[in-house]
């Protein structure tokens, strides 16, 4: 199986063997923290009655993909998609309102986070500070998201706290793995509104307070829903993804993880950016794990999908509305 079939088996299976990969992640072993997998960001829902009116899971922004922690819960209603999925838990705090806060609890080698400053607009990263304590080697974050969840791709949690009447912000970030020096690019990604692998930091992301979907779950087609994406704090409003980011792939002795962001139309309260392995979207997180193991011949390949497609057929049908790919 060459890389490309390779990556589409394993993006295009996602949400069909979610629940195995889950199942087996768990049996591997109790001292982890078991990930919930995020359903292939190129999925939609349509609702069941005329299949005309259909949901992304997620949007893309250049190379990332945006999950809205209540849209998932509307889509996935019984699946623990809220804004306290993962039990609300701040993992890996990378910026935060509060000052002082400390990453020592986490046991691994990592920095803490830069404490936001909640001026607009905001310009700021976290990873390559120059010193030790504020450097963020690959090596350390990969075996802290491995030990801790199996994961080898970081997932970054939003919390937006836009309260007032000028609920939406406009974000860029990046990811860069930087050489020793910290100034060498070895690979970056971008979120942005434009999706060409590069930069854009005139264009950002609109962040919105607030998202209106059309109503799939009723018999009017005019319906819609919205949902406040915004207040409260300490919760997981949007989920970033960036499938290519695999940590493995750059786990040298000296490497470092860069995350920079630009948060502009800043109102209220601060916001807050954390890492964590607790949502995944990999099949294979870790290659001791059973499914990991052995490589399907194209024939058994396509059975196994076969079967899972049937299976992920009957379970989405008994919970939820026909789900597309
Ligand atoms: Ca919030
Ligand atoms: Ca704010
Ligand atoms: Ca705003
Ligand atoms: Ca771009």
């Amino acid at each position: 199986m060459d890389s490309t079939s390779l990556k589409k088996y394993r993006y295009s299976t996602l949400p069909r063997v979610g629940m195995l990969a889950l199942a087996l992640t768990l049996s591997a072993g109790s001292q982890l923290v078991s990930a919930q997998t995020l359903p292939v960001p190129t999925t939609t829902v349509c609702d069941i009655a005329t299949n005309t009116q259909c949901v992304p899971v997620a949007v893309q922004y250049d190379q990332a993909y945006s999950y809205s922690t209540r849209v998932l819960d509307y889509l996935y209603p019984g699946a623990g998609w809220t804004a306290n999925a993962g039990t609300g838990q701040l993992d890996l705090i990378v910026t935060t309102r509060s000052a002082g806060q400390s990453n020592a609890g986490l046991g691994f080698n990592v920095p803490d986070p830069i404490t936001n400053a909640n001026t607009n607009p905001i310009n700021d990263s976290w990873g390559a500070g120059g010193t030790p304590s504020t450097t963020m080697l690959v090596k350390d974050l990969y075996n802290y998201l491995f030990t801790t969840f199996q994961a080898n791709t970081p997932v970054f949690t939003f919390d937006q706290n836009e309260t007032g009447g000028n609920p939406n912000l406009l974000v860029t970030a990046k990811v860069q793995i930087l050489d020793g020096d910290g100034t060498t690019v070895l690979e970056d990604w971008f979120f942005d509104a434009v999706n060409n692998g590069a930069e854009n930091l005139g264009s950002p992301v609109t962040a919105p307070g607030e998202i209106t979907i059309p109503a799939i779950n009723t018999a009017s087609l005019l319906d819609t829903v919205t949902f406040d994406n915004n207040k409260g704090s300490g919760k997981f409003d949007y989920l970033l993804y960036i499938p290519d980011l695999n940590l493995a792939d750059f786990d040298d002795d000296d490497n470092i993880f860069k995350l920079s962001w630009v948060f502009s139309d800043v109102d209220d309260g601060g916001e807050e950016i954390t890492i964590t392995g607790r949502f995944t979207g990999e099949l294979c997180p870790n290659p001791d794990l059973p499914q990991c193991q052995v490589v399907p011949e194209p024939q058994s390949l396509a059975l196994i999908s076969l079967a899972l497609l049937v299976m992920g057929i009957a379970s989405s049908r008994r919970r939820h509305p026909r789900v597309v790919d």
